[in-house]
């Protein structure tokens, strides 16, 4: 089977899956024509319904039969088909893996994105930590990364797993609050459990508030082992690098967003698929070799620490592009069943206690949410790799399976399937010996360092979003006592850090570090040490009203679309607006309908009628005033420059066309045709940095 032909296979095997109901009759299971389905079959018209009514009785049933269980953690999430293709095949000296190693195999993925904390129906823009679970149908087999967006865990054996999920859940007296970790039993959980603080660093951070899932880092979290053919073993860690760069929403945004808009990283994520501009990532692995397991001052096996990437860099391996939404949210993204002991030849496991755990649950979960031990041939969890042995039988058996021997070794069916064909998965040959114990490796033992190593690789926004989120969440907490035990932690992991968070939260400001700061910081930690600045799919607002500047308009929005970005026309009505010209131009969205949070930019046109419209519109002032509070770029031209200064930020505009502004914002005094390519150029320019963090918005009021 050539590379493109696994996506060949897989793209049949869901078209064998797909019903078409278009121009059919309505039937029930058995196939037998309905002819009417409103009304029960009743004793007539007034009387009893009857039990022979068949249609009523299936009809009901299998509706009381539609859900399944959620998932216990990561419940609420959006999936994703694409492909994946190495670059070259350097990694070859290190892996038999070929879907990591051949450039020529293109291998058909899905992946799935979620939150963990909330349930299925939860918002998306939570606090919280996101999954990012591939996927690879490989033609060696299924393989799954299933990772997060974070590159550390909270724990570090999976025997607290428990433990730390029923912490983070709601309260199990009145089971609030929803999705959110802001409440008393986590942080007294992260109080009492000293490993956690390096993940709540990161949970804290902006890394919990991802613009788009299309624009967040992934991580396999754990130290993995690559095979070669020798059977030699090579430590590896999985990252994804989103090619749009990592960027997330300020915590005020994610609350709004929440009630404007509960599906927008879902929303996000699918619109833009259907729209052609694929999300794409790059997969990257560090690698260390044997000798080399004992040579970091943490342990490699502890999955609450990273590598330092100034330490090992990662290296590109290949590129992942998600090209096609699901056809049915059930049958494809909740149905799919990731499991990290899904792994083919060339790729295997360590000793991480939290992998080891894991490769227990995940298959145990799948029995109870899949209702059996078939759910591998559902199509979604089914291998492009044949599959052939004496497994039989079950709920849910879909296959029928010909010939009498179900076992191995056989003779009547030609002893077949045969074991230990070439190809087959080996087992990297580890040696270990021990005593049967209870007990944390020593080298497991340093819950700090690397909590202060991501303290001090915060720039200065980034670091003042960790206190005030860590302020936030332990302002919530009712118990005084889980707030000082937990900045107690914090006093190991840095004085000023403690002290800030203590002053904000009403405990006793620590005068004295635990520890020493060990002064050291890793940039690549940061979003904003080295970011990616694109415009590409960036979303931005053009408020329009009767008498608007057509051709600036017309100009801007196509400028816009000729680089890559969104632009979307609002107005106070639906429809088409009248222009200055005396044209008309169509409204894409109603400006009620919206809200600033939705857009990572606003631009205000000219059209002295259009911008004395919108100047009494409270809709229009407050969109440009709070995407100017949030960082955003702005820009205005010709009488648009009216609306900006009526929203409190004047001051800031340049006079001169086209020129120099405050941070952010872009301007020009001209109109129509006059408008200067330099201020389209600019304001892609500033719509590509993502936000102005060194923009003043202490006077701003929205
Ligand atoms: Fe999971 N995790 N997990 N987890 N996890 C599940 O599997 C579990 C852990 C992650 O989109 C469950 O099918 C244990 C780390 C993702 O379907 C469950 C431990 C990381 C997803 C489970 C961990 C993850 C899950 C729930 C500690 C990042 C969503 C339903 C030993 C590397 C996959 C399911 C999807 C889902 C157990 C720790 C990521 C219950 C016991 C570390 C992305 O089996």
């Amino acid at each position: 089977m050539a590379g493109e032909s696994a996506r060949d296979a897989k793209d049949e095997q869901l078209e064998a899956a797909r019903v078409r109901d278009e121009d059919q009759a309505l039937t029930t299971q058995q196939g037998v024509r309905v002819d009417h389905t409103d009304d029960s079959l009743s004793a007539g018209e007034r009387g009893p319904t009857l039990m022979e009514d068949f249609h009523f009785r299936e009809k009901l049933t299998h509706f009381d039969h539609e859900r399944i269980p959620e998932r216990v953690v990561h419940a609420r999430g959006a999936g994703a088909y694409g492909e994946f293709r190495p670059y070259d095949s350097w990694l070859s000296d290190y892996t038999v893996a070929e879907f990591l190693t051949d450039p020529g195999i293109v291998t058909p993925v899905f992946v799935r994105f979620s939150t963990v904390a909330g349930s299925r129906g939860s918002a998306d823009t939570v606090r919280d930590v996101r999954g990012f679970a591939t996927k690879f149908y490989t033609r060696q087999g299924n393989y799954d990364l299933v990772g997060n967006n974070m590159p550390v865990f909270f724990i570090q054996d999976g025997i607290k797993f428990p433990d730390f999920v029923h912490s983070v859940k709601p309260e199990p007296h009145n089971e609030i609050p929803q999705a959110a970790s802001a409440h008393d039993t986590l942080w007294d959980f992260v109080g009492l459990q000293p490993e956690t603080i390096h993940m709540m660093m990161w949970l804290m951070s902006d890394r919990a508030l991802p613009r788009s899932y299309r624009m967040m880092q992934g991580f396999g979290v754990h130290t993995f082992r690559l095979v070669d053919a020798s059977g030699r073993g090579t430590f590896v860690k999985f990252h994804w690098k989103p090619l749009l760069g990592s960027h997330s929403l300020l915590w005020e945004e994610t609350q709004k967003v929440a009630g404007a808009d509960a599906d927008f990283n879902r929303r996000d994520l699918w619109d833009t698929i259907e729209a052609g501009r694929y999300p794409e990532y790059e997969l990257g692995v560090q690698l260390v070799p044997p000798e080399d397991e004992f040579k970091f001052d943490f342990d490699l096996l502890d999955a609450t620490k990273l590598i330092p990437e100034e330490e090992v860099p990662v290296r590109p391996v290949g590129k992942m592009t998600l090209n096609r939404n699901p056809e049915n949210f059930f049958a494809e993204t909740e149905q799919v069943a990731f499991h990290t002991a899904n792994v083919v030849p060339g790729i295997d496991f360590t000793n991480d206690p939290l992998l080891q755990a894991r490769n227990f649950s995940y298959l145990d979960t799948q029995l109870i949410r899949l209702g059996g031990p078939n759910f591998a041939q559902i199509p979604i969890n089914c291998p492009v790799a044949g599959v052939h042995n004496g497994q039989r039988d079950g709920y849910g058996q879909q296959r029928i399976h010909s010939g009498r021997a179900a076992y191995a070794k056989n003779s009547i069916d030609s002893g077949s399937p045969a074991p230990g064909e070439p190809g087959s998965y080996t087992h990297h040959a580890e040696k270990v010996e021990g005593a049967k114990i209870r007990k944390r490796s020593d080298s497991f033992k340093d819950h700090y360092s690397q909590a202060t190593l991501f303290w001090n690789s915060m720039t200065g926004p980034e670091a003042e979003h960790v206190v005030a989120a860590f302020r936030f969440e332990l302002g919530k907490v009712t118990d005084k006592a889980i707030r000082r035990r937990v900045v107690e932690e914090l006093r190991h992991v840095d004085l000023d850090l403690a002290g800030r968070v203590a002053e904000g939260i009403g405990v006793p400001i620590p005068t004295e570090a635990a520890v020493p700061n060990h002064g050291r910081s890793s940039p690549a930690l940061s979003q904003l040490t080295d970011p990616v600045e694109s415009v590409a799919t960036r979303k931005v607002a053009i408020l329009v009203a009767d008498g608007v500047d057509g051709a600036g308009t017309t100009r801007l929005a196509d400028d816009l679309r000729r680089r890559g970005a969104v632009p979307e026309i609002l107005a106070p009505a639906d429809g088409r607006v009248m222009t200055v010209e005396g044209g008309d131009l169509e409204v894409d969205k109603a400006l009620r309908t919206e809200a600033s949070v939705l857009y990572d930019a606003v631009a205000v046109p000219c059209g002295p009628d259009s911008v004395a419209a919108l100047s009494r519109s409270g809709y229009a002032m407050h969109f440009v005033t709070e995407a100017y509070k949030h960082l955003k770029a702005v820009a205005g031209f010709g009488a648009g420059l009216d609306l900006l200064r009526a929203c409190g930020v004047e001051a800031r505009i340049a006079d001169s066309a086209g020129a120099e502004a405050d941070v952010g914002v872009v301007t020009s005094t001209a109109s129509g045709h006059d408008v200067p390519g330099d201020f389209f150029e600019s304001f892609a320019a500033e719509v590509a940095r993502h936000r102005r963090w060194d923009r003043d918005t202490a006077e701003v009021s929205a």
